[in-house]
């Protein structure tokens, strides 16, 4: 299993470092809700999720889901921050953690579906509260707004 490398090119110079490893998910998101992406993944072997802290670029991690989980993480309650959230294509539901507390379990899509997730809505709230999916036979989008 190879190293997971980072390169990140920003105003302040670029950056190379490891964090996770080649089987990890990349699910960068703003999960501290300082208006700064958080570079993060989760590992499918543990279902955990590993977030650098864009503040001071320590870590955390927590467990959410299960292996065989797809990692779909979005603000989902448009409080700015990026909620932990899994699809399990095996039960096609969706659990989401939400940063104001609580999870929500939504069943929504058909076998076979890819999660995707986005404002669809356009209502401004960055990926708030919906829940895309992509029929890959059909090739049309199904989306379930809340
Ligand atoms: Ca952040
Ligand atoms: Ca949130």
């Amino acid at each position: 299993m190879g190293a997971g490398q980072w390169y990140l090119r920003s105003s302040g110079g670029n950056r190379a470092f490891q964090f996770g490893n080649s089987a990890d998910k990349i699910t960068p998101g703003d999960f501290t809700g300082d208006g700064k992406t958080d570079i993060a993944f989760w590992r499918p072997s543990t279902a955990q999720w590993f977030v650098l802290r864009s503040e001071d670029g320590s870590f955390y991690a927590f467990p959410f889901g299960s292996p065989g989980d797809i990692p779909v993480p979005a603000d989902y309650d448009g409080d700015g921050k990026t909620d932990a959230a899994v699809f399990r294509p095996s039960e096609l539901n969706w659990y989401i953690q939400l940063s104001g507390g609580g999870v929500i379990v939504q069943q929504f899509g058909a076998f076979g579906d890819k999660p995707v997730v986005a404002d669809y809505d356009g209502d401004g709230r960055a990926d708030a509260q919906e829940f895309g999916l992509r029929c890959r036979r059909e090739l049309r989008w199904f989306c379930l707004f809340r």
